[in-house]
């Protein structure tokens, strides 16, 4: 694509910078709209600004842009709704609107693409994919993962294996993108301020094997009560992976992982805690499979790969009380999974931004596995509503959260941040959430 008009909708420096780099690279001319118009949004336009012809519009979201500028196709960022009335208008005009994952298979419609969505467990699973691949094969990884699909662009060859982590937003924008395998690890409420429900939420990940032929492969959950759901009608031949049925491709008793019926490594030979990363893990042997690696390929990674910050991380023991950081807990769902994962009482810290979730879904568990429940951030009167714990306790800021939980933990027993929400009431992101509980925790 050339010589053309491109107008980007939502400008932070990955989605949208990285794709109108390279767009400008190739000489398009590209408008730039955003909501906010801030220092740091300026300085990034004139960053941009020094490599092509660019039109700033931040600030600016009106429809009426469409009226001023000739705009042959708009790239909104995955965190901006469709439904907004500039994106509505172009669409009724016509004017193509399509994502950056669609736009970049464009530029590279041969290459291999794996694709993993799902609503817990996305980046532990393509991180995971991505070491087992890249042993074997010239191999990259980006999407929802935090690296913008863009900044793989002059990165690519014609052999590369491209892993990428897909969000519903970026499903929602997709045309002719095609996997040859995906996977849907799971699916739970989520982003329901987004969607207007469940099954909203879940046609959007659908749209993940739309461009399937019965050549490629669908990695499927088949212990999701969604699994029906996500599996009528598709094209791509299923494989799934379940801890319940014996009979699934990759099946998990307890004890051992099994492919196709044959014992294929212990619970010993994977590196990641947790359950539900056993889950992740044997999503990530169908894929690896799918995609031609060797059996002691994906043996070797599976040992190696320990898992990523923020997700179940051990921080430290002290007086006997292990610390545990699971700030990318931002879902019921994966509150229930950290639950899941330890068999003595747990000191919880929880709360944030509430996403319009129900937290009654995980009152039994809590009453069954938490010693005392810590309540940070906005939605900590809902979910003292919800759960109903006769010993919950309440914190301004993560530091007396801590300092509670502490109080509260005898010798053998967790301290779990696993909040179950948002961050941005009190934090940036979750990763600074993580940061901050982390060092909290060690300097104590
Ligand atoms: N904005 C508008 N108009 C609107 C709404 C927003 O202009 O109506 C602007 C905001 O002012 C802001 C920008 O849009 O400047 C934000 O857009 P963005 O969040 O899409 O920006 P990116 O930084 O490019 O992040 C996106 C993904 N964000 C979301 O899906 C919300 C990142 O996923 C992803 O890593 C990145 O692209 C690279 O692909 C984050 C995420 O929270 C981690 N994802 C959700 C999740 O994992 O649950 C889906």
């Amino acid at each position: 694509m050339r010589d053309k008009n491109i107008m980007v909708v939502g400008f932070t420096k990955r989605t949208s910078y990285s794709a109108a780099k390279i767009l400008l690279e190739l000489g398009n001319t590209v408008l730039v709209s955003d909501t906010v118009h801030d220092p740091e949004k300026e300085s990034l336009f004139t960053e941009l600004s020094s490599i092509g012809r660019t039109v700033g519009l931040l600030g600016r979201q009106d429809a009426g842009i469409l009226d001023e500028y000739a705009i042959d196709l708009i790239l909104p960022s995955p965190g901006v709704p469709l439904s907004i009335p500039l994106i509505a208008e172009a669409r009724r005009r016509g004017i193509e609107v399509i994502g950056d994952i669609e736009l970049f298979f464009r530029y590279f419609p041969k290459n291999t693409y794996i694709a993993i969505t799902g609503t817990d467990g996305k980046t532990t699973t393509t991180t995971l994919l991505h070491e087992i691949i890249k042993r074997e094969k010239p191999a990259l990884v980006g999407g929802n993962i935090g690296t913008a699909i863009f900044d793989l662009y002059h990165d690519m060859s014609a052999d590369t294996t491209v892993t990428l982590e897909l969000s519903s937003f970026q499903l929602e924008e997709i045309k002719d993108f095609r996997p040859r395998v995906s996977a849907v690890l799971n699916l739970a409420a989520d982003h329901l301020d987004r969607y207007d429900s469940i099954e909203q939420y879940l046609l959007a990940k659908k749209n993940i094997f739309n461009n399937q032929t019965p050549d490629d492969i669908a990695v499927l959950n088949l212990d999701s009560p969604y699994y029906g759901a996500f599996a009528k009608g598709i094209a791509p031949r299923i494989v799934t992976f379940s801890r319940v049925n014996p009979k699934a491709d990759c099946y998990f008793d307890g004890i051992d992982v099994y492919y196709n019926g044959g014992k294929f490594i212990g619970r010993g030979g994977i590196a990641l805690q947790g359950i539900h990363n056993v889950e992740n893990a044997m999503a990530a042997i169908l894929m690896a499979k799918a995609a031609g690696i060797s059996d002691d390929g994906i043996r070797a990674a599976l040992g190696e790969f320990e898992g990523l910050p923020h997700r179940l991380e051990f921080v430290r023991e002290l007086d006997g009380v292990k610390y545990y950081n699971d700030s990318k807990s931002t879902t019921v769902n994966s509150l229930e999974k950290a639950l899941l994962s330890f068999d003595v009482p747990v000191v919880l810290i929880a709360g944030g931004k509430d996403k319009g979730l129900d937290f009654t879904l995980v009152r039994d568990l809590a009453h069954q596995k938490l010693k005392t429940l810590v309540l940070i951030g906005e939605a900590a009167d809902k979910i003292d509503g919800e759960i109903k714990f006769p010993n919950t306790r309440r914190a301004k800021e993560m530091d007396d959260a801590v300092r509670i939980a502490r109080d509260s933990a005898a010798p053998g027993e967790v301290v779990l941040l696993s909040p179950g929400c948002a961050s941005f009431d009190m934090f940036k992101n979750y990763n600074e959430r993580g940061e901050v509980f982390k060092s909290i925790v060690r300097a104590m």
